[in-house]
Order: structure tokens, then C-alpha cells, then sequence
């Protein structure tokens, strides 16, 4: 498992809210100590602007895209700028997407709120022709009392059951626990599966690369956005 510079096999977009670990799950896969990577303090926005990570793990290259964290309803215009730094991302990189990965921290217990509201801004990005490819891995297990365990463990169950089945077809979830380095790199080796030249189009980037772009409001992740701001949840100032 090294850096490397090479053209990526297999890039991987990492979404979530703010403080779900993405940029943890990057600093152990890609091995980069405190210096490299900026890591939060689960409270505030800590990652504003998108990066490219590259790891080879098992022979294969990886390019991960680190994002900014998503927020809460209230906060439409920090969800619509999030939303449009992706896009720029998605836009100035010549490689497709090969797979998205939802963080969700499974010590937000109930999949409601905020949750849903990301997971849904998350399903928009992607859109329907993705799903196949979108996983989602739970983080903050060493956080739950060993007696607890069981508990949470139903939860990501219902998460796989219910909130994350699509047709019947349940998205892949990966639990993970700092304490179990292997599951993390199980989540890339969850994407090797689909050939070099394989990547589907997010709707996210069809969108951005579309010469009637018409701005990230306009988008089907943008109209998630501005529902609750339709609906008067919140402002845009
Ligand atoms: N206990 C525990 N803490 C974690 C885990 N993953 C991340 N953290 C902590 O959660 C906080 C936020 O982690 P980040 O990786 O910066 O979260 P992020 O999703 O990148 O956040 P933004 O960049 O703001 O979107 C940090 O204090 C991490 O050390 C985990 O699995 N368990
Ligand atoms: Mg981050």
C-alpha cells in the first residue's frame, strides 16, 4: 500500500456529513499521518475543498475523492456551495466515477433528520443508474459500550433491510471499527470488481457536463436543497 501518481484503475467519491470520518477512512487507506490530511473535531466542517487521493492496495490504483461534509437541513447554502465544489470536482477530472461510499455514523442511531436528508442529497448525486454501485460503510463503532454492541449491530441491520433497499436490493454496508484495519481496506476491494473502463456517469456529473447547465440548483441534488427551502425549513441569505 503506497502512494502513487499513476492513472487510477478505479475512483471512488466519498460523500457524507460533517464529521462521518470521511477523511479518517482516507488516512488509513492511503497510510498519511496528521500533516497530510486534515481530520476534524467532529463538530465543525473540517474538509472545504475537494482532494484526490491515490493508493494502490492489493495492485490496483486507487483514486479517492476526499468531499466536503454535508449539513443539516438549515444550512442550505453550505449544502448548495458543498454541492457545487463537487461538481467542479466531478467536471475538471478526466476519469469517471467507479463507485460513491456514504459515511454514516451509527452512533446517529436513528436513520431519520439529518440522515435521511444526506443519504437522499447522496442518492440524487448518483442517480438511479448508480445505485448498483453506491455502498455505504458505518463508522463510530469503537465508540458503542461492548454491551451495546448488539443493539447497534440490529441497526446497521435495519439499514441494509430497509433504509438502503432499493427494488429489493439492499446497497452494500460495511461496518467499520478502528480497531479492524482489514474492513477498510475490504471496502476497496469491494470495487475491484468492476473492470477498468466499466464507470458509469454520476447523474451529478452528466449534470455538470451538460452545456445547459443551469447552476447546482438546478441539479437533482440541488432540488433536494432547495425542497426545504421551498418549503420553508430554512433561507438562503
Ligand atoms: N471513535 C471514532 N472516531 C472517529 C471515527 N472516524 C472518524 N472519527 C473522528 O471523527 C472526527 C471527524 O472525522 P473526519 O474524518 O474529519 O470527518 P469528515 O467526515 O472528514 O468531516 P468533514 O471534513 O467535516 O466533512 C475526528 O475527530 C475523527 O478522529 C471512528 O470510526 N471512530
Ligand atoms: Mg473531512
Amino acid at each position: 500500500m503506497a502512494a502513487t501518481t499513476a492513472s487510477p484503475e478505479a475512483t471512488l467519491l466519498l460523500i457524507g456529513p460533517t464529521g462521518s470520518g470521511k477523511s479518517s477512512f482516507v488516512q488509513r487507506v492511503a497510510r498519511l499521518s496528521d500533516s497530510d490530511i486534515e481530520i476534524g473535531n467532529g463538530n465543525n466542517s473540517c474538509t472545504l475543498r475537494c482532494k484526490v487521493y491515490k493508493v494502490t492496495h492489493n495492485g490496483t490504483k486507487f483514486a479517492i475523492i476526499d468531499t466536503p461534509g454535508l449539513e443539516d437541513v438549515a444550512a442550505a447554502a453550505a449544502n448548495l456551495r458543498t454541492l457545487q465544489e463537487i461538481a467542479a470536482q466531478l467536471k475538471a477530472q478526466d476519469t469517471n466515477v467507479t463507485g460513491a461510499i456514504y459515511f454514516h455514523r451509527i452512533t446517529d442511531k436513528r436513520f431519520t433528520g439529518t440522515s435521511r436528508f444526506n443519504f437522499d442529497i447522496f442518492k440524487a448525486i448518483c442517480g438511479e443508474e448508480f445505485y448498483p454501485r453506491m455502498v455505504c460503510v458505518t463508522t463510530m463503532w469503537n465508540n458503542i459500550q461492548p454491551k451495546k454492541i448488539a443493539a447497534f449491530e440490529s441497526l446497521s441491520k435495519q439499514l441494509r433491510e430497509s433504509h438502503m433497499n432499493f427494488a429489493g436490493k439492499s446497497v452494500t454496508v460495511f461496518d467499520l471499527n478502528e480497531s479492524d484495519p482489514d474492513v477498510y481496506f475490504d471496502v476497496l476491494s469491494y470495487f475491484v470488481r468492476y473492470p477498468r473502463g466499466s464507470h458509469r456517469l454520476l447523474q451529478l456529473q452528466k449534470e455538470v457536463r451538460d452545456p445547459r447547465w443551469k447552476g447546482v440548483k438546478k441539479t437533482m441534488a440541488g432540488k433536494e436543497v432547495m425542497k426545504k427551502v421551498n418549503a420553508g425549513f430554512c433561507v438562503i441569505l
